[in-house]
């Protein structure tokens, strides 16, 4: 693991990637870890969720929904627990930044489970990982061992009279389980599909009791607000979107990896810092929050990537994950390859989804390999139309997302294959030997 370039921005999150065993319990503690907890233990829970709410921390998972606020969401006279269960199953692609946390600096994400636990009263913790990142659960347990035998976890945590049990459980490679109700059946055992929202987890959640869902990124934020305060977290990014964010770099990059830095911070910015475009060839698009977020061109390189700057230069934020593609990519060819992946990954719950990406896959096939006409094209959209807006989910949005997104800037793209003005990007004979 190298350290991140940008850390010296916002020394915060990634601090602690380029010491000698970051992973280890010692070196979390001779680096201020498991210091937030005792401070958060000698205040009433209801103090840890007034300070997160004044430090304006918003949901690094995709929504960017404020955190506080959630938490403030769980009915104080339940009859039933609370639950605090952390979203780690990294599957939206480009995104690539909480497995690396994970392997990095698991305790900052222990320490901040016990805190958000105990502020949200819960005694029982679920992580929810990725399957295919054994080693990120391996070493998630170990964190949470080391932590039970060094007396942060377990009964009568530090003395506080607070009890916490976490558990790390293991996914099995379906991107549904990363929608938060999906990944609440499957951890109560049953195929991952998502449920009605209304009523959201937090008054229903995990076997049906009030249930905080957070990305492990959030989570790990939390030990840093409290041992900074929420000016301090505040002083960092922008007024909408305040504190440190790991923004990951992928594609046509010189040195793409993670980059911690303010909220806010341009692409432009990171890739300065990323060393510019591989190979000196320019940037044709990018998303900036993973392939569900719809892209943007070089004329975006100077928005902030913040939840309410990118929203409102027509895209979203989500996990902030910046593929980056340069003027060698076919853009139909980078739509049919994302569609690809929407079709696989449909959970098959509502038709508009299940049906609908098969269709555009098979549609955006004709198109790459040159047999397309100007009818499929407007086939596309009108399907693509179809299914946003009208799935049981986010994911069918999502798979809407490149094509509605892409024909805004490069219809001419997708035109110019179909009237033969290019020739075909995937020849049907690699197709049918694929
Ligand atoms: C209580 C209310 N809670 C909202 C909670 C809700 C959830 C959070 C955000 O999708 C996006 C999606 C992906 N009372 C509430 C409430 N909540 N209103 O707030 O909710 P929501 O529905 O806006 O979003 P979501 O369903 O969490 C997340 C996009 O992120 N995305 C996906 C990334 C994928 C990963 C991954 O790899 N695992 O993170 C990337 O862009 O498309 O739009 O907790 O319960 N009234
Ligand atoms: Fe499943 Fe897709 Fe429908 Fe979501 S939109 S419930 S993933 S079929």
């Amino acid at each position: 693991m190298t350290a991140p370039e940008q850390a010296r921005l916002t020394p915060v999150l990634t601090r602690r990637w380029a010491s000698p065993r970051s992973w280890d319990i010692d070196t979390y503690r001779q680096l201020d870890g498991y210091q937030a907890l005792p401070a958060a233990l000698s205040v009433v829970p209801g103090r840890v969720v007034e300070l997160v709410k004044a430090s304006g921390l918003r949901g690094r998972g995709g929504a960017g929904f404020p955190t506080g606020l959630k938490w403030s969401f769980l009915p104080a006279d339940s009859p039933k627990p609370s639950y605090l269960v952390v979203n780690a199953d990294e599957g939206e692609p480009g995104t690539c930044k909480d497995i690396p946390f994970m392997m990095a600096d698991p305790h900052a994400l222990i320490e901040g489970c016990i805190i958000t636990s105990y502020a949200i009263r819960a005694p029982f913790c679920a992580i929810y990982i990725r399957g295919e990142a054994l080693h990120a659960i391996r070493r998630v347990q170990h964190a949470v061992d080391q932590a039970k035998a060094a007396g942060f976890l377990g009964r009568n945590i530090l003395g506080s009279g607070y009890d916490l049990e976490i558990v790390v459980h293991g996914g099995a490679g379906a991107y549904i389980c990363g929608e938060e109700t999906a990944l609440l059946d499957s951890l109560e055992g049953r195929r991952g599909q998502p449920r009605l929202k209304p009523p959201f987890p937090a008054v229903a959640g995990l076997y049906a009791s009030p249930t905080v869902v957070n990305n492990v990124e959030t989570i790990a934020s939390v030990p840093a607000i409290v041992l900074g305060g929420s000016d301090w977290y505040r002083s960092m990014g922008t007024e909408k979107s305040p504190g440190p964010k790991i923004y990951s770099l992928s594609g046509h990059v010189t040195r793409p990896g993670q980059y911690e830095a303010p909220m806010g911070t341009t692409l432009r910015q990171l890739l300065e810092s990323a060393g510019g475009m591989r190979d000196g060839i320019p940037l044709k698009f990018f998303t900036p929050g993973g392939s569900s977020t719809p892209i943007f061109t070089t004329e975006h390189l100077d928005v902030p990537l913040s939840f309410d700057d990118v929203a409102a230069a027509g895209s979203m934020l989500g996990t902030t994950a910046l593929m980056c593609f340069n003027e060698t990519v076919s853009v139909p060819w980078a739509v049919w390859k994302w569609l690809e992946f929407y079709k696989h990954e449909s959970c098959g719950k509502c038709t508009p989804c299940r049906e609908g990406t098969g269709w555009l896959v098979q549609i955006l096939r004709r198109v790459v390999t040159g047999a397309g006409t100007l009818e499929d094209l407007d086939t596309l959209t009108d399907a693509a139309s179809n299914i946003a807006g009208r799935s049981f989910c986010a994911l069918g949005d999502a798979a809407a997302t490149p094509i509605l997104s892409s024909f805004k800037y490069f219809r001419s793209e997708f035109e110019d294959l179909v009237t033969g003005r290019r020739p075909p990007v995937v020849p049907e004979r690699s197709m049918a030997e694929a």
